[in-house]
């Protein structure tokens, strides 16, 4: 943890590792701090605050969803409102340019300072505070008294879920919102269509959902979202300061699609039935018919914009070849482009001539992005040997992948991912596929504890990161990951084995 570190308080920092805080205080080290990710700076400071029944809080206006994020929290511990209590809970909106659009501070001294620039960056103090206090009610509660200033190492922080190949219903969206918010993940990214089922409705062609929505991956779930179940998701992902990003897949990966609307493809394919298997790359838009496919792909896009506020968009363009596939990302992109978006595509879409904002998805480790990169294009990383959560927490996990690395991706591996070499990183996404992922409690153990280690990276800087300490802190919450409900896989290296 930062400054102020002095030499004899080393030993006491050196003990953080262990769970103990650390800083010039010897009564605070009785008091662990576990904040995951680990922020920016920590200072401890000598003496802690008591609460007991009940705190006043000073909000600010304009900051309603942090407001109610504060007041969830105090409910779900028991403390009462009560403007006439001796602790005080200060929310406040300041300007602090070192803070950014999403930075906060956090104060305990006699009472408890959450202040940001945006009512985001107070979201996040908010959760920095739960993290603080225990996950269950207690009849008191003391902080240490502490100064907190943090703010990301990257603005992009996601989790893609494909709903496609098995759907994930609402709820568990819902509850996915809340615990990405809980670590500060600020993207969630929804693989909306692939061969084996489309899940948004599109009101200009309804047989997307009534063919398209009733199939899924042998032994997965099917369904689909109406737009309005969709905006509701969306407003209430931006209340917790996540932004839904919609993935439509093209021009590959549509037998969907083309099982709804057999006219999408070309004349000569024959194969129009509903797909339930785990093959990829056999679909395709017929390209050869652009008078049919770009209004399609137009008419499609409009409605998810509709839907979607996220500035970017991704279009897919994953595992397809075709000698008009370059051609299909470059009139899609500016598609998006024009209307008022930013188009994101997996890596191989990086072979067309796009404007350098188009964002690309890296998803091998060893693709050569090199040429966009030095074009400028950002790139969110999803390296599969590191983010691909569909594969095991350990080698040979049951109902896992592992065509990107046997030994599946643990933990630890995870955690050691270094995004520097990328240069024009926007961020980190982890990845769950869910060709054999077909419930939530199976998905919460693919998702869990990692998706925390993929927060810690995309948030914080490398000086603060290391596994050990980590694994201290994450391992701390446990609790917290309890009161959630979350099925987690139960990690070894934290001691969750049971
Ligand atoms: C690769 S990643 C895919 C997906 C699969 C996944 C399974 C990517 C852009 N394409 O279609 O679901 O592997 O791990």
């Amino acid at each position: 943890m930062k400054s102020p570190i002095k030499p004899e308080t080393l030993l006491a920092c050196l003990l953080a590792v262990a769970g103990i805080a650390c800083g010039p205080s010897s009564q605070a080290a009785a008091l662990p701090l576990h904040l995951v990710p680990v922020p920016q700076s920590v200072e401890t400071q000598p003496g802690e605050l008591q609460i007991s029944g009940a705190v006043a809080v000073d909000a600010a206006e304009a900051a309603p969803d942090a407001k109610r994020a504060l007041a969830e929290a105090l409910a779900g511990l028991g403390i009462a409102r009560d403007d006439a209590a001796a602790t005080r809970i200060h929310l406040q909106l300041v300007e602090d340019a070192a803070l950014g659009e999403e930075g906060y501070r956090l104060v305990v001294a006699d009472d408890i300072r959450l202040s940001a620039q945006t009512d985001v960056g107070l979201l996040h103090a908010v959760q920095s505070l739960r993290q603080l206090l225990p996950a269950r009610a207690q009849p008191g509660y003391a902080l240490p008294h502490v100064v907190i200033t943090d703010a990301p190492a990257y603005r992009w922080r996601g989790l893609s879920l494909d709903v496609a190949r098995s759907f994930l219903p609402v709820e568990y969206l819902q509850k996915t919102i809340d615990r990405m918010a809980f670590f500060k993940l600020n993207r969630l990214h929804l693989h909306l269509t692939d061969d084996q089922g489309w899940r948004i409705e599109i009101k200009r062609y309804p047989k997307l959902v009534e063919i398209g929505g009733a199939s899924a991956v042998k032994g997965g779930r099917s369904g689909f979202y109406t737009q309005e179940e969709l905006r509701e998701l969306v407003a209430y992902a931006q209340a917790r300061g996540i932004t839904l990003v919609p993935e439509i897949d093209m021009p590959g990966h549509v037998q969907a699609a083309l099982a709804s609307y057999n006219e999408l493809a070309c004349d000569d394919v024959e194969n129009l039935s509903p797909y339930s298997g785990l093959e990829v790359g056999f679909s395709v838009l017929c390209l050869d018919k652009p008078e049919v496919v770009y209004p399609f792909v137009r008419n499609v896009l409009e409605e998810v914009l509709a839907v979607f506020p996220s500035k970017e968009i991704h279009i897919g363009g994953d595992e397809i070849k075709h000698p008009l596939y370059a051609d299909f990302v470059a009139r899609t992109a500016a598609m998006v482009e024009e209307m008022g978006r930013t188009a994101i595509a997996w890596e191989e879409g990086s072979v067309a001539d796009t404007n350098p904002d188009v964002v690309f998805q890296l998803w091998n480790d060893g693709y050569d992005i090199s040429a966009a990169v030095a074009k400028g294009h950002p790139l969110i990383l999803s390296p599969c040997s590191y983010f691909y959560i569909d594969h095991g927490n350990y080698a040979g996990q049951p109902e896992t992948y592992d065509w990107c690395r046997k030994e599946g991706v643990p933990l630890a591996r995870l955690y050691g991912f270094d995004p520097a070499p990328f240069t024009t990183a926007v961020g980190i996404e982890a990845a769950l596929w869910t060709e054999l992922v077909h419930t939530d409690a199976a998905a919460d153990n693919r998702l869990w504890p990692r998706l925390a280690a993929t927060a810690e990276l995309a948030w914080s800087p490398a000086g603060q990161r290391g596994y050990a300490g980590f694994v201290q802190r994450v391992g701390a919450l446990r609790g917290h990951l309890d009161a959630m409900g979350i099925d987690y896989h139960a990690e070894p290296d934290l001691g969750w084995a049971k």
